[in-house]
């Protein structure tokens, strides 16, 4: 499965490899080298939605009666083959999403460690029974799955959110049509690859490639997709869910975020510092839970600012395959031009630089969308800089007086996915786990990341509807039955 320019990247549906309706195809670009075309893929139209729902609707009467403990069973196959194919998947990764190798082969982990959790789910998928209120009737619930569901996911963990939501989507029973970001198909072929290659029948699990602008209407608009679940911005999560209400289709939805780390006075300024570093400059800051605000208590602000800086310098940017390389390009021309504009805007906003890494000057950056780490200081919370996604490796450091006004700045945003707090003080952690803003919250660890079988998913602009990840996957991707039984 090696990447060669040639190789043509292809729909799955019903179980076959097709090209689109189309016919049109678009390259698929390594952003550490833009010259390298990794493949061609397929650009699919709103009649290819169509299809992959038609075998989607076909597959699912057979899946559905499909005992879970098989269901589950073919699961983890893939999750083995995932574990094989490793190191391929994470090269894959790093040459076609930028983030570096040894992140890559986190996020393959992670998406194996995603798929065992659900497959073993399969036989735990049990219900309640709940004592009557009359005589000689007997109340039990069993979980239901939905139907024909669709998982629309980003390209920046183009493996692990795939995986992630796939996994519980075919344990719970139901069948998937699945419409992986335009920029990373090679990553999603693999994915799809392992499911198939584990057994799974024909139509259950189906992939169209294409622009979510081309084709989430006839997803949001097609009566047999009962579910949607939807990782990206929250401007297309918005968009995606009024359309999807119109006709009552459940919906899930993990967005942005503006995640914030409040550095208290007392705690381990060295360890706060490397948290933030590791939370905005890794993969490239090209995640939901990336740090983007440190709010810094101002006691040890010239402190925290000092080691922060100097923690910068040792994120070397360049190609993600290249050994001592810390930091992957930035994913594509349009995002680096978007970082690239908040940077300057950020400028003009009157907040101090402190780094700016907006145009690199080292010659072999130019091969590709590189960007490196900067830092602005002396932040106020209302600047643009401070309220708004950047999706790149860029951080604010925002003073505060005290706890009170650290907390008030960091819930001062539209956004509530991940916080953090540092200190050792018991009362300001508990205080901070009480009023801070956000679904994940973190004492003396980083914004980033989540585990397996621990729900995933944040508040406001970051998320709505249920958690993915943990046993809450199965709430959004399954329905509860309640049979009352008189005897
Ligand atoms: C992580 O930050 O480790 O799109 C996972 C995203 C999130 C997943 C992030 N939904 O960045």
């Amino acid at each position: 499965m090696t990447a060669t320019a040639t190789l043509p990247v292809l729909n799955h549906i019903g179980g076959a490899w097709v090209g689109s309706s189309s016919g049109e195809t678009v390259a698929d670009r390594n952003p550490a080298h833009t010259d390298e075309v990794l493949g061609e893929a397929t650009v699919s139209t709103a009649e290819d939605v169509r299809h992959a729902i038609d075998a989607a609707e076909a597959a699912y009467r057979e899946w559905r009666a499909t005992p879970a403990p098989q269901r589950g069973d073919i699961v983890r196959k893939a999750a083995d083959l995932m574990e094989r194919r490793r190191e391929e998947l994470a090269r894959l990764l790093t040459q076609e999403e930028g983030k570096v190798l040894a992140e890559s082969l986190a996020e393959v982990d992670r998406a194996i460690g995603n798929v065992r959790f659900a497959a073993a789910q399969g036989t735990r998928l049990t219900g309640e029974t709940i004592p009557s209120a009359q005589r000689r009737t007997f109340i039990y619930t069993v979980r239901e799955p939905v139907g024909v569901v669709a998982c629309v996911t980003p390209w920046n963990f183009p493996i692990a959110i795939p995986a992630w939501k796939i996994a519980p989507a075919l344990v719970a029973g139901n069948t998937v049509v699945f419409k992986p970001a335009s920029l990373t198909p090679l990553c999603a072929v693999q994915v799809v690859q392992c499911f198939v290659d584990g057994g799974l029948p024909d139509g259950v699990l189906n992939m169209v490639l294409g622009s979510g602008e081309a084709l989430s209407r006839a997803l949001t608009a097609d009566e047999r997709v009962k579910a949607i679940s939807f990782t990206g911005s929250s401007a297309v999560g918005r968009r995606l869910y009024a359309q999807a209400a119109e006709r009552l289709c459940k919906v899930q939805l993990e967005m942005g975020g503006k995640n914030a780390v409040i550095v208290m006075g007392d705690a381990d300024l060295e360890k706060a510092a490397e948290s933030v570093a590791v939370g905005a400059f890794g993969a490239t800051g090209q995640r939901c839970t990336a740090t983007s605000r440190a709010v810094v208590v101002r006691s040890v602000l010239p402190e925290f600012n000092r080691l922060l800086a100097a923690k910068a310098e040792t994120w070397r940017a360049g190609d993600g395959l290249d050994s001592g390389v810390r930091m992957g390009p930035i994913v594509d021309e349009t995002q680096l031009q978007k970082v690239r504009a908040k940077i300057d805007e950020g400028k003009r906003s009157g907040a101090k630089v402190l780094r700016d890494g907006g145009t690199p000057s080292r010659a072999e950056l130019r091969a590709g969308y590189f960007v490196e780490p900067t830092i602005f200081s002396e932040v106020d919370p209302r600047m643009p800089l401070a309220q708004e996604e950047i999706f790149g490796p860029v951080v604010s450091v925002i003073p505060a007086d005290d706890l009170e006004s650290a907390l008030e700045a960091a819930n001062a945003v539209g956004y509530g996915l991940s916080s953090s707090i540092y200190t050792n003080d018991l009362r300001a952690a508990f205080r901070y786990a009480d009023e801070s803003q956000a679904g994940m919250l973190h004492v003396n660890i980083p914004t980033l990341g989540g585990e397996a079988h621990v729900p995933f998913g944040g508040v406001k602009d970051s998320g709505f509807g249920d958690r993915e990840c943990g046993t809450a996957a199965f709430d959004f991707f399954s329905e509860q039955r309640v049979v009352y039984v008189g005897y």
